[in-house]
């Protein structure tokens, strides 16, 4: 089954989803991190990240040799040169609230014929950035001013979707002192049919699950378990509960 697919059929059985994001440039042991995984319920893993100096292509394809066959691994670029045929999905990311035309589509167009050449499915995706307490990397490599206000969330995440983009994506950047809060998490919910993501400094199984409950379909999780990554298998159990 399709990677999107597999994520609309898992909210439609009511499935909340954690992805676990590696960094190329930050998993020094693929194989250590991959028994992590494995061993959990975890539902998909994301790579990327906003260094360059590390080839994803190999990355992945370490990746796909270790992983459970039914894992989805799905690229999440910081760039254009962030890409892999050997990924099953790449997110295809507008970072919506930049002001910068090649962060809404201007990378896209230059990318978009290997990426079509490649077969690869490719999930349309708004990318919104919002404060997270501290300047982090992806707000310092993009310079997108962090949205605060609720409602200018909601409606941007909207507007996404009437973009047609296939998933929505709130971003608070790794590292960030404060996850995404859980009335913007309702309130952007409450406006979607398409599947929300969450991520950015959720470190505790308690932050996980109220992003849950707030509405996020899928939870992302980066730096916490590159310190921990002993941590998956317990984060992965609490998703239900
Ligand atoms: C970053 O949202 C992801 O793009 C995950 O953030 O690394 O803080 O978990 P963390």
């Amino acid at each position: 089954m399709q990677v999107y697919n597999q994520i609309t059929t898992n909210i439609a059985q009511g499935k909340k989803m954690l992805a676990v994001l590696l960094d190329p440039e930050k998993t020094q042991d693929i194989a250590y991190v991959a028994t992590q995984i494995n061993r959990s319920d975890t539902d998909m893993v994301l790579v990327g990240g906003s260094g360059y100096l590390k080839p994803v292509d190999e990355f992945v394809g370490t990746l796909k040799s270790v992983l459970r066959k039914d894992l989805p691994v799905i690229l999440f670029p910081g760039d254009v040169c962030q890409f892999s045929d050997k990924a099953d999905a790449i997110l295809f990311l507008s970072l919506l609230n930049s002001k910068d035309s090649e962060l809404l589509a201007g990378r896209h167009i230059r990318a978009a014929r290997s990426i079509h050449a490649s077969g690869i499915e490719v999930i349309p995706m708004a990318y919104i950035l919002v404060d997270g307490g501290k300047e982090t990397t992806v707000q310092q490599v993009t310079h997108a001013e962090p949205l605060r206000h609720k409602e200018e969330i909601a409606s941007t995440a909207l507007a996404g979707e009437m973009l047609g983009k296939r998933m929505v994506y709130l971003e608070a950047g790794s590292g960030a002192d404060i996850p995404v809060a859980t009335d913007v998490i309702a309130a952007t919910k409450q406006l979607l049919s398409v599947p929300l993501i969450v991520g950015g400094g959720i470190c505790t199984t308690e932050q996980m699950k109220a992003a849950f409950r707030a509405g996020a379909d899928i939870v992302v999780i980066g730096n916490h378990f590159e310190k921990a990554p002993e941590d998956i298998k317990r984060f992965a159990e609490a998703k239900q509960s």
